[in-house]
């Protein structure tokens, strides 16, 4: 996997130009050297327009490729006193072998990990935590054993945090390669896990928050005004909460197992109700699964009657999935029943947005097969392999009582989510037409126009109808 996707992409040429192997005599060498030289000017700046078109909005839609950061690396940080803990080094071994398995792999263009820099940490954690963090590469065991039990649900070995360090830059070359367009969409098979690792602490198996990081670099450095953060996993992602309940320019969903704060992490926080404060107030949307055994049907109508509706009305212009498969049937602690299959709908519905620029980032997913198959079918769908179909069910009870309940605590923000609560459709929504009023001259899009849907309807159509044949 040391193939850079800019170097796996052969040279545009143009078909008009002759082929430049015809000898006929009577030419001067120097006319043959000239005309080489020509080709190789123009190619060269055929190559320079191509990358100067990448830059450019209106190019977006020749972003083409999906991006796939591994390596051998993210299976050395392991749990040296408990071998047969949970967030093993095999997770990420068995998704790479069902992606090759599919022939999936091949199919991606391989994006080299790198480590995350101490500014690019502490663009979510505090310095003194990451530089404790650091400190632990040289502590003996015994004393990783007493850090780590300063932390709810952490182990620490001594590669964990060049390892963590490179599970974030990970995410971060893929940023670098969707926002340049460079890559149309990604995926990061990478651990540890990070969305609950918070400001000054490690949590939940995880030592830096991936996604957070990502959304704060991407913000940063490639002046992204809306990143929509999608968290799938069974556990709620705290710390990408914290990190944002105050921020209107993330918008967190979250969809988790939570029985009435009876599951892990037990927070208040991850409730239905929470939705953010301040600024933020309305951008953090929790979806509390309060019984087990949620289906496919549960997950999709979540999305399609929560989810889109708020993210085609926030219009991000990146997407970042805290992807855990915990959620997928046979995981041993989310006890669901959505299957793999479920997941590349749920991914495909996301790729819509944001011009497609779509990034997944490995999060929990405690059974290997139902993790590496939910991680095969989101990179099929990334890849633009149509959708398998599901068995077909309808939403448990249990569900859309939680589902209704945070519409209900998120209609007052979202005035997509109104339309669904049964309110008439407001009235100033509907431009009417008058009729001998020419309005032409003015037709350049404006900012409202993509976000309005035109409907055209005039009464006096019923006036056409068979006069014979009612
Ligand atoms: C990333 C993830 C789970 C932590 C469970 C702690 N963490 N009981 O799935
Ligand atoms: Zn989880």
């Amino acid at each position: 996997m040391d193939t850079k996707p800019s170097g796996a992409r052969p040279a545009r040429r143009s078909p008009r130009l002759p082929n430049s192997n015809s000898n006929a005599q009577g030419r001067s060498e120097e006319l043959k050297e000239a005309k080489r030289k020509g080709k190789m000017d123009r190619s060269k700046g055929e190559d320079e327009l191509v990358a100067q078109l990448k830059h450019l909005e209106v190019s977006r839609s020749l972003a083409s490729g999906t991006g796939l950061v591994h390596s051998e690396e993210f299976t050395r940080h392991n749990c040296l006193w408990d071998p047969s803990h949970p967030e093993c080094p095999d997770r990420v071994t068995a998704i790479m072998e069902e992606l090759e398995r599919r022939d999936l792999r091949p199919r991606c263009l391989a994006v080299e990990p790198r480590e995350a820099t101490e500014q690019e940490l502490r663009l979510v954690h505090k310095k003194d935590y990451v530089d404790l963090m650091r400190k632990t590469q040289t502590m003996s065991e015994k004393e990783l054993q007493t850090i780590s039990e300063n932390y709810d649900s952490v182990y620490i070995h001594p590669d964990s945090f060049r390892v963590a360090s490179l599970a974030v830059g990970s995410l971060l070359e893929l940023v670098d390669k969707v926002m340049t367009s460079e890559l149309r969409n990604g995926f990061s098979v990478s651990r540890p896990p990070g969305h609950h690792a918070q400001f000054d602490q490690a949590n939940g198996y995880c030592l830096f928050n991936n996604v957070a990081i990502a959304t704060r670099y991407a913000q940063r450095q490639h002046r992204v005004k809306r990143v929509l953060v999608v968290d799938w996993d069974v556990h709620h992602g705290q710390g990408i909460q914290y990190a944002f309940e105050e921020d209107p320019s993330v918008l967190y969903f979250s969809v988790h197992r939570y029985e009435k704060a009876g599951f892990w992490p037990h927070l208040q926080a991850s409730d239905g109700p929470v939705a953010g404060s301040g600024a933020g107030l309305g951008y953090t949307i929790n979806l509390p699964w309060n019984k087990t055994g949620m289906t496919d049907a549960d997950y999709i109508t979540a999305f399609q009657h929560l989810l889109l509706p708020v993210a085609y009305q926030f219009q991000p212009q990146l997407v970042l999935v805290a992807a855990g498969f915990d959620c997928v049937r046979g995981d041993p602690k989310g006890e669901m029943e959505a299957t793999p299959q479920c997941f590349s709908v749920l991914t495909r519905m996301l790729m819509g947005l944001a011009e497609g620029r779509v990034l997944l980032a490995l999060e929990g997913g405690y059974n290997l097969r139902s993790t590496a198959e939910g991680a095969a079918a989101c990179v099929s769908s990334l890849l633009g392999d149509p959708c398998p179909p599901l068995s077909s069910s309808s939403p448990s009870l249990s569900a859309l009582t939680s589902i209704s309940e945070t519409i209900s605590a998120h209609y007052p923000y979202w005035s997509r989510l109104q339309v669904l609560e049964g309110g008439p459709l407001a009235d100033d929504v509907v431009i009417r037409h008058k009729a001998n009023e020419d309005q032409v001259g003015e037709t350049s899009p404006s900012p409202l126009g993509v976000m309005t849907t035109g409907l055209a309807y005039d009464e006096r159509m019923m006036e056409h109808l068979n006069l014979w044949d009612r």
